[in-house]
């Protein structure tokens, strides 16, 4: 529990066999998780054997891609606060204390890859990833005059119960971009949103996204898409700030 609430933390697995143990160990040792779940989306052989040495507890899901394990993850939790994470070793469990403390505010907390002095030395940040993700975070933050955003493809997340029910409702993409429509859902829903630096590392093993060139303009092209997509289905709603809880305001 963290404040009163019960947390859970979904992390989706595909080739993190080396490194899921241990980050499910980092994560509980934290205190106040209550519920691990680990979305098997045809993972390497021998990480169902390392989760079962865990104290996580394992679902199969066959249909392939991010995107389809996270939605996945998300029906199968039933706590007041639920973290998305990657179980690769890119991110440090112990950041959810820093993402935790924002949600008494607001209803989605994301983390950001690409603020410089949080990017560790080999870390899969390169001046083209963190530029990248900057430039269409800043596009994102323009054109719909929404919280301040700094990176796009950050999946280190803690997002309210009610929230991932509308991010449910409208989901609709299986891959690897839905780590942004999961933002522009939060978006447009006009969800109380804050972006912060969480610390980012080298990867252990193998990446299959943005570890290749290719395969990331292709995701950056398709992102980008994406937001002009929702921008001009959205286009006749007025970008507003969510209401405060002041009566002043
Ligand atoms: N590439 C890929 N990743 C998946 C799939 N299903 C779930 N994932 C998760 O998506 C995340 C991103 O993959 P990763 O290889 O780390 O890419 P990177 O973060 O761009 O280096 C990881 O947490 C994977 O476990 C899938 O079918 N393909
Ligand atoms: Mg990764």
């Amino acid at each position: 529990m963290y404040n009163g609430k019960t947390l859970s933390v979904v992390l989706p697995t595909y080739n993190e066999k080396d490194s899921i143990a241990d980050i499910i160990r980092r994560f509980d040792k934290l205190g106040v998780v209550d519920d691990i779940l680990v979305i098997n989306n045809n993972a390497a052989a021998g990480t169902s054997e390392e989760v079962a040495s865990t104290s996580a507890r394992e679902i199969v899901e066959t249909r392939q891609g991010y995107g389809a394990a996270i939605q996945r993850g998300l029906r199968e939790v039933d706590t007041d606060l639920i973290c998305v994470c990657e179980p690769d070793g890119t991110f440090n469990p112990e950041d959810l204390t820093k993402l935790l403390t924002f949600t008494a505010e607001c209803d989605v907390v994301v983390g950001s890859r690409t603020v410089s002095n949080f990017i560790w030395d080999g870390a899969n940040m390169g001046w083209f990833l963190q530029l990248g993700n900057w430039a269409v975070a800043k596009f994102l933050e323009v054109l719909f005059n929404t919280a301040s955003l700094s990176d796009v493809g950050c999946t280190f997340r803690v997002i309210s119960r009610d929230h991932v029910k509308t991010i449910l409702d409208r989901s609709t993409l299986p891959g690897s971009a839905y780590g942004l429509e999961m933002l522009l859902i939060s978006i447009v829903a006009r969800a109380k949103m804050v972006q912060i630096p969480v610390n980012y590392h080298p990867r252990v093993g193998q990446s299959s996204v943005t570890g290749d060139f290719g395969k990331t303009v292709s995701l950056g092209l398709e992102m980008i898409r994406l937001v002009i997509k929702t921008r001009l289905k959205t286009i006749g709603r007025r970008p507003r700030r969510p209401a405060t809880t002041s009566a002043a305001a």
